[in-house]
């Protein structure tokens, strides 16, 4: 097999039956449970022995995630020569919102340990559902109201389980929002500053993690104009730069014209890998990372999609 387009060929290929759609939430919790088991919470860690393959929000754009997909060679991915790690916001907008969840979970299942699905703001946990949040009604329109409410909380459950940062050591942080502000300068582990000192100020910094944005001030925060979560300044990314040993923070979150933008001198990277509407990009992008480079940070290929998908890098 030359490249992974099957995975999204397969799923669009017929109606998922909910049965099936079950059955892949079951074995998907499977695959998270060993994740949780290593007791980090939603902190995973990876070390930086090979290249990272990173894909920002996807939105239900099969399109582009298919296009990706046939960028990367299964047999690499499969012997753990890369690490496809994507960013959240897999759902919501569009009528492929439901094959683009399914193809990740897919290929989550085939490759647990060489596929990262981090959770992003519209994975959300129970109590802090996002607006627009069209999921349910996609489920509801397709299954009928019953089913479809049904396999709607089976897949929240499912996200409860997501892990929602990725920490690859002595290189980089992997987050879909931001970097938390609440645990600044009051944390001295990874762990306490991702996951807060209690479960009260862990969902505090979860929902950060999920909503925040970075902005060009040298304060450390300032109520996010979303409405939830805060915009984070350079000094946040400063700290945790310098205190956790780490080069650069990637995130998605935010549509950018380019695909892509640089915040905080380069340090923070935001990827966003959707084309089309309501999101008015005109391009998207997703990148690979090879930490094994010495300076990676200063030279990340930024892969860029356009809609008449001619390929460019830059
Ligand atoms: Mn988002």
């Amino acid at each position: 097999m030359k490249d992974l387009r099957w995975v999204v060929n397969d799923v669009s290929s017929y109606s998922p039956e909910p049965t099936e759609i079950k059955e892949l939430i079951n074995e998907s919790k499977e695959v998270f449970r060993e994740d949780l088991e290593k007791g980090k919470g939603w902190l995973i860690e990876k070390e930086p022995n090979k290249p990272f393959i990173i894909v920002g929000d996807l939105h239900g754009d099969l399109h582009s995630l298919k296009h990706i997909l046939s960028k990367i060679n299964e047999r690499a991915l499969s012997k753990g020569e890369l690490t496809l790690v994507f960013m959240g916001d897999y759902v919501d907008r569009g009528p492929n919102q439901l094959e683009t969840l399914l193809s990740v979970l897919k290929l989550k299942v085939l490759y647990p340990r060489n596929v990262v699905l981090l959770r992003g703001n519209h994975e959300p946990p129970k109590d802090l559902i996002p607006y627009p949040h069209n999921f349910p009604e996609e489920l509801r329109l397709r299954f009928g109201f019953a089913v479809g409410m049904d396999l709607y909380e089976e897949f929240l459950n499912l996200f409860q389980m997501f892990p929602a940062v990725l920490h690859v050591r002595k290189e980089m942080i992997v987050l879909h929002g931001g970097l938390p502000t609440e645990t600044f300068k009051k944390s001295d582990t990874l762990h306490e500053y991702f996951m807060g000192r209690s479960r009260e100020q862990g969902k505090r910094v979860l929902t950060e993690i999920l909503w925040n944005d970075p902005i060009e001030f040298n304060l450390p925060s300032t109520p996010s104009p979303r409405g939830v979560g805060y915009l984070f300044g350079k000094p946040v990314t400063q700290w945790v730069i310098k205190k956790f040993r780490v080069d650069a923070v990637f995130r998605g979150h935010e549509p950018v014209d380019n695909g892509y933008k640089m915040n905080h001198e380069g340090r923070v990277i935001t990827l966003f890998s959707r084309l089309g509407p309501p999101y008015f990009n005109r391009r998207a992008a997703y990148a690979a990372v090879d930490p094994e480079i010495s300076n990676w940070w200063k030279k990340i290929k930024h892969f860029i999609i356009t809609f008449s998908n001619n390929i460019a890098t830059s």
